[in-house]
This record gives C-alpha cells, structure tokens and sequence, in this order.
C-alpha cells in the first residue's frame, strides 16, 4: 500500500497535465486514487504520519491536513489509538451534491441499477406539487434498485420533467450524467430524510430482514433558474450507510 501510494504520488508530482502546486491536495488526489484503484481495501489501515512523512518526503503537517480533508469527505475514518482506516460503511457527506454512481465510483466500487419501472407518463397530484408542475404536464419515472457489484443499496424512485429529459430510455446508470448532457445536471437540492423500518417488499429487495432500519430521503434537485428537475425517494439501507453533515455557527 505504502509504495502503491508512493508511486501514485510521484506520477502526479511529474505529470505536466496536473497543475497542483499543493502538496497536501496532491496527496490527498494520491489517497484518493488509490482507495478508487482497490491497492487499499476498505477496513485497511493507512501508513502511518510518520512513515508517509518519511516516504513521501513530506512534513507531518502537510500529511495530517491531506488526511482530514479524506475525513471529512468520509473516505477515510480515524480512531483513537488505532489509526487512519479506508472507511468501511458508505459515509455520505450531506454538502456536496453529488450522484449514487459518483459516490459509488470515489470508493472503487461499481455501481449498477437495475430497473422495475422506466417510462413517461402523466404528472400526479403529489408529483405535480413537488416539481412544480401544472396538471397535465408529463413526467418521466424511474424505480431502481442501485447495487454496488451485487450487494443492494438503495431503492431509488425519481421523477423527472419531460421537459428536461424527453426521454426514459435515456438513463443507463446514472440520471445525472443523462442530465448533465442537456445542461440540467441540478445546482442545488433539498433533503429532508426520515428513519423508516423497510417494510417486506424493500427489505426483499435490499437483502435484508424485514423491519430492518433505513433511511427514506427525498430529494428535490434545482437548476440556476429555479426549476425543479429532480423529485427523487430514496430508501438507503441503514446497515450500510452513514450520512453526515458539516454544521457551522452564523
Ligand atoms: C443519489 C441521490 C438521488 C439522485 C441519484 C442520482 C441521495 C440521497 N440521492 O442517490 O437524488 O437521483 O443520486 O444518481 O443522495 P445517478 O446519477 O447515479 O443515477
């Protein structure tokens, strides 16, 4: 791992291409490849300060800032006493918006959907309230099961304006990269999650008990402009998954 993470580092110090005169978010760049690339397995140990420091030819300060940057975005967790560790569970930060397959794909894994329903169709009343929508107006829906190689992680059910994409069969694996390509990718977003015991139908599918915990999350993603382009549930399996925010005082 040392040397995996030693080797990555140097490739970025000489590749031209990369203009990052920082070592500290070079190296975190180097973590962060490596955790993507698998050298380092989820639930392993990071080199310690000192012998990063040593290898890398870095000060410990440059090390420990490269780190709890890692920490925050959740990749890597610390213990007291026991050291720095590629994270285990699938912490999420709450600031940033990013995608299931963007969240998947920073942790080396794969993501895959598989799809129960994927069509158009005329907007309900609940749809037509959530993404502003007057009565009439067509919506496509997508309801999927989101895997990470086999393992189940989510069910997912968006609904997306038909103005925005005109059509399902647009979407493989990933909505936001279907949206990015007609500029509608969503700026911003609002959460509001809920604890929910999965219920037998959601727990079949996520390969979990029935009654087990989750989380039901429902996300309402905005453009620049105010349109709403995302009305999406989620129901994230509570075993798995850590969800965590950055709080600041005015
Ligand atoms: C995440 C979002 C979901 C979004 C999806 C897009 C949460 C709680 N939910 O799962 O709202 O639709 O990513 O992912 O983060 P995709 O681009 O891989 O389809």
């Amino acid at each position: 791992m040392e040397t995996a993470l030693a080797n990555e580092y140097r490739r970025l110090c000489d590749d031209s291409a990369i203009h990052q005169p920082l070592a500290y978010l070079r190296l975190r760049r180097a973590i962060r490849n490596v955790i993507e690339h698998r050298d380092i397995e989820p639930g392993q140990t990071l080199p310690s300060e000192r012998d990063l420091s040593r290898v890398l030819n870095l000060s410990r300060v440059t090390i420990r800032k490269a780190i709890a940057g890692l920490v925050e975005e959740g990749l890597l967790t610390q213990r007291h006493g026991a050291g720095t560790f590629v994270a285990e569970r699938i912490v999420k930060p709450m600031s940033r918006l990013t995608s299931f397959t963007e969240d998947l794909r920073a942790r080396g894994l794969h993501p895959r959907s598989e799809f129960s329903e994927r069509g158009i169709g005329e907007v309900t009343p609940e749809e037509s309230m959530a993404l502003n929508l007057s009565p009439g107006s067509l919506v496509v829906r997508l309801h999927r099961v989101r895997y990470a190689e086999d393992e189940p992680l989510a069910i997912e059910r968006s609904v997306v304006p038909a103005s925005v994409l005109p059509d399902p069969m647009l979407v493989h694996d990933s909505l936001y990269e279907a949206l990015e390509k007609f500029g509608c990718r969503p700026r911003r977003a609002l959460q509001r999650l809920r604890a929910v015991s999965l219920g037998a139908q959601q727990a079949r599918l996520l390969h979990v008990a029935t009654g087990s915990a989750g989380l039901n999350i429902e996300r309402r993603g905005f453009l620049d402009d105010g349109r709403v382009v995302e009305f999406t549930s989620s129901w994230y399996r509570g075993d798995i998954y850590d969800f965590v925010a950055e709080l600041q005082t005015d």
